[in-house]
């Protein structure tokens, strides 16, 4: 038996790997380990079958054995203490890695997140034009924090980790709205991050979700 986790069954991003499956689907092929999806509806996972993984009823969940998961971030970490490949081998690089996680949902995911939600949906509201620049700047702010903390280097601290996965979900959100652009240095990690073959993987199994839901 693999570890099963949720992905939606009919992502809103239409395949672009934006959904919160995206992660936990590069975290399982960064380490080498095979998984199985269950897709789930909007209304399937507000019933209580999924509620039960997931007591807010959103995807991703996970479960593995006895365990059952849900957040993105507390998932990924799970896999990657798990596996060997996206944790370094000493204790303080370990607390770095995890640090760069957090950083990734705590610190640089929020604005983003609102960025994202008020663009959505404040779009027709009067006071949008004068939102807007507000929300946009708050990222600059980070964006521009992050570009000196990678300064020449591929990546957050030494090689490749689960930080580096999440910050990279994290941007990718920025994916339209120009900003990355502004920020060459990040915009190439975000690249990095995305030619990895782990990343190819995970993101063409959630596009053949999509693909396979839209022509049947
Ligand atoms: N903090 C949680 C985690 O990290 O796991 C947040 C999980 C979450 O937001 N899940 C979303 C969900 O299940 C999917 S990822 N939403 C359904 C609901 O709440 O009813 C968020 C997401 C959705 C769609 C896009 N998109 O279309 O671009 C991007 C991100």
């Amino acid at each position: 038996m693999f570890p099963i986790m949720t992905a939606f069954a009919n992502s809103p991003d239409e395949g672009a790997g934006q959904a919160r499956d995206m992660r936990v689907r590069w975290a399982f092929e960064e380490v080498g380990q095979p998984y199985d999806v269950r897709l789930v509806s909007f209304p399937q996972m507000k019933q209580s079958a999924h509620l039960r993984l997931n007591p807010f009823g959103q995807i991703p969940t996970l479960e593995d054995g006895g365990l059952v998961l849900f957040e993105s971030g507390a998932i990924v970490l799970e896999i990657a203490e798990r596996h060997a490949g996206l944790l370094p081998g000493d204790v303080n690089g370990r607390a770095r890695a995890v640090m760069w996680m957090f950083a990734a949902l705590n610190t640089v995911e929020p604005p983003i997140v609102e960025y994202d939600q008020a663009d959505l949906v404040e779009r027709d509201k009067p006071w949008f034009g004068q939102r807007l620049p507000m929300l946009q700047d708050r990222i600059r702010v980070r964006l521009g924090q992050l570009s000196a903390a990678l300064g020449e280097a591929d990546w957050l601290y030494g090689a490749f980790s689960a930080g580096d996965l999440m910050m990279v979900m994290v941007l990718r959100r920025l994916y339209g709205s120009g900003l990355l652009e502004e920020f060459p240095g990040v915009a190439a990690y975000v690249a990095r991050g995305e030619a990895r073959p782990a990343f190819q993987r995970a993101f063409a199994a959630q596009l053949a979700v999509f693909t396979a839901a839209s022509s049947g």
